[in-house]
């Protein structure tokens, strides 16, 4: 057979479903071999959008996501997609095509070197030599990829080895444990949190998996220690539990930093510095334990007193089986505390002002998606209210990057969350300048026949730049745009355009989408004329009180 036939024949065996991408003439032959495979070929309209899309595949079934492109160009449009995976810790499989490298006629045409461009954006970069090579290359990137922590991988493929002859056959994936915490410092971190006074839970991302997510809910409940999470730890524990006190979307000053101020010992579960965390080490006295897969690295924001270094979920088991609650235990503060955020939260859940204010939109977000449902914001300001006001139920029911924190990735995103997930509601939240930024897959969204609510929040401006620019002091200057008008763009693409005209509206608007099918894109108007107000001193000067 051909490499490239062996080379899709170790993606199935890998368990491949979906390459999502956009082929070159240096991808024919592995296209030729895809057609006649069981792996579905999702053909994009930008291979960034395809990059976004087999990342986030990755982020929700824990398997590498593929996406394909063709050499020099094609590969560059990855990059960034390369960045979000290894940043946001998604397992993904980058596999572009590469002029002969055997012998070749056509000079330096369209040549960059891809496997050194990848180097720093990935776990492992590597070009294929010869067809014999593809078996272990392609067991070692997918081995990779997915091993904690997940991170995007790339294999280059040249035209040459793909047409090679080859009677080479897959490699099967060795049977393999994570490595647990050792008993000593399991016992450690236990008396530490029975000792402590105000023991508070921080959730990250690390903590985003399913597994840990169910050990980490029995934690909270048997212990009853409260917990805070940051944004891309939302949802691995109920935020409509009791306990829940809220998510760090804000650097400092929020509800939820006070609580973090007021705990004398933090057990951060699945913290990653790659997110912006709570400044809580500069906290006199605060005691931290990390419970992660590994060691702390050390950095001036994070330098934890114990750690408890081995499989996530399997620590949180065993801290749960150490720990019972301590009558020495006193969390009125933080109750104050929840108490306080929640209803300051409430206060603007009727807010009838139009254009909309951000706290009714997620609010109004918030009434219409049941507790599995899946939320994919791209990055903007509304991305700071949606992870402190939204309450996620599940893990992975709020996609948003507070790693690489790149915009364009929320449609892409909702498209591959509805191939994972067929029946749940899913729903991307974009600002207009994301939203344009890969808004031409809503031609894939529409021809892979798929039912799909966009949310636009049109504020004509980059507004999360204008926030940072008046906070600053800055003049206002260099960051308002024009869009099209967002109905007629959506209905020439062959999708359903909506707008709203009033508050009381977008609730509405909203079910009817989620109930109807085909891909609906809806224009809301949004002020953001209060942000700065808000976020810079009233939410400050409220919760000093507390
Ligand atoms: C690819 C990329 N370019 C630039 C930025 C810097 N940036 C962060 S948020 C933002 C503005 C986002 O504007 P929009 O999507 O309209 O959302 P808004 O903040 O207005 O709600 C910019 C330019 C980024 N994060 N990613």
């Amino acid at each position: 057979m051909k490499a490239a036939e062996l080379f899709v024949q170790a993606l199935e065996n890998e368990g491949v479903e979906y390459v999502f991408g956009i082929p070159g003439e240096e991808n024919l032959d592995l296209l030729d071999a895809l057609s006649r495979s069981s792996i579905r070929l999702v053909v994009t309209r930008h291979e960034q959008a395809a990059g976004f899309m087999a990342a986030t595949y990755g982020r929700l079934t824990g398997s590498a996501g593929v996406c394909l492109s063709t050499l020099g160009p094609g590969a560059t449009n990855l990059v960034t997609a390369a960045a979000y995976a290894q940043l946001g810790g998604m397992p993904m499989v980058m596999i572009t095509g590469q002029k002969p490298i055997k012998t070749s006629k056509q000079g330096q045409f369209q040549i960059v070197d891809v496997v050194d461009m990848m180097n720093p954006l990935t776990k492992y970069t590597k070009q294929i030599v010869s067809a014999t090579n593809i078996p272990y290359r392609v067991r070692e990137g997918f081995r990779l990829a997915v091993e904690e922590r997940p991170g995007a991988v790339h294999l280059e493929l040249p035209e040459d080895i793909a047409r090679e002859d080859t009677d080479e056959s897959v490699m099967e994936a060795s049977l393999v444990r994570r490595p647990v915490a050792e008993e000593k410092s399991l016992r450690a971190a236990a008396q530490k949190i029975e000792a402590a006074r105000h023991p508070l839970i921080l959730v990250g991302a690390a903590a985003n998996r399913r597994l840990t997510s169910r050990m980490l809910s029995r934690f909270v409940e048997q212990t009853g220690i409260p917990f805070v999470t940051s944004q891309m730890g939302k949802g691995v524990v109920d935020e409509n539990h009791p306990l829940f006190l809220g998510t760090a979307a804000l650097s400092s000053d929020d509800f939820v930093h006070r609580a973090v101020e007021h705990a004398d010992l933090i057990v951060n579960v699945g913290h990653d510095v790659i997110e912006k965390p709570p400044f809580f080490m500069t906290i006199k006295g605060v005691d931290v334990i990390h419970v992660n897969f590994f060691t702390a690295s050390v950095d001036p924001v994070y330098f934890p007193q114990t750690e408890v270094v081995g499989d996530i979920a399997h620590s949180v088991w065993q801290l749960s089986e150490r720990v019972s609650a301590q009558p020495g235990w006193d969390f009125s503060f933080f109750m104050q505390v929840r108490e306080a955020g929640e209803s300051y939260i409430q206060q603007s859940v009727h807010d009838d002002h139009f254009p909309m204010r951000p706290q009714r939109i997620v609010a109004d977000v918030d009434r219409v998606m049941p507790d599995d449902a899946i939320l994919t914001l791209d990055n903007g300001i509304y991305k700071i209210w949606f992870a402190r006001n939204y309450k996620a139920r599940f893990p992975n029911t709020v996609l948003l990057d507070n790693a690489l924190a790149a915009m364009g990735a929320g449609m892409p995103s909702a498209i591959a969350s509805r191939l994972v997930h067929p029946n749940r509601r899913i729903m991307a939240i974009c600002g207009d300048g994301g939203f344009m930024m890969t808004a031409q897959e809503l031609e894939t969204a529409v021809r892979l026949g798929i039912d799909l609510v966009v949310l636009i929040l049109r504020d004509d401006a980059y507004g999360m730049i204008k926030w940072k620019q008046s906070q600053m002091g800055f003049q206002d200057y260099g960051l308002d745009f024009g869009n099209p008008d967002f109905v007629r763009f959506a209905e020439s693409f062959g999708a359903h355009g909506h707008r709203i005209t009033r508050a009381g509206e977008l609730a509405e608007v909203l079910e009817s989408c989620h109930i109807a099918n085909g891909v609906h894109v809806i224009d809301l108007p949004v002020d953001y004329s209060e942000n700065d107000r808000i976020l810079n001193q009233e939410i400050k000067d409220l919760s000093r009180r507390i």
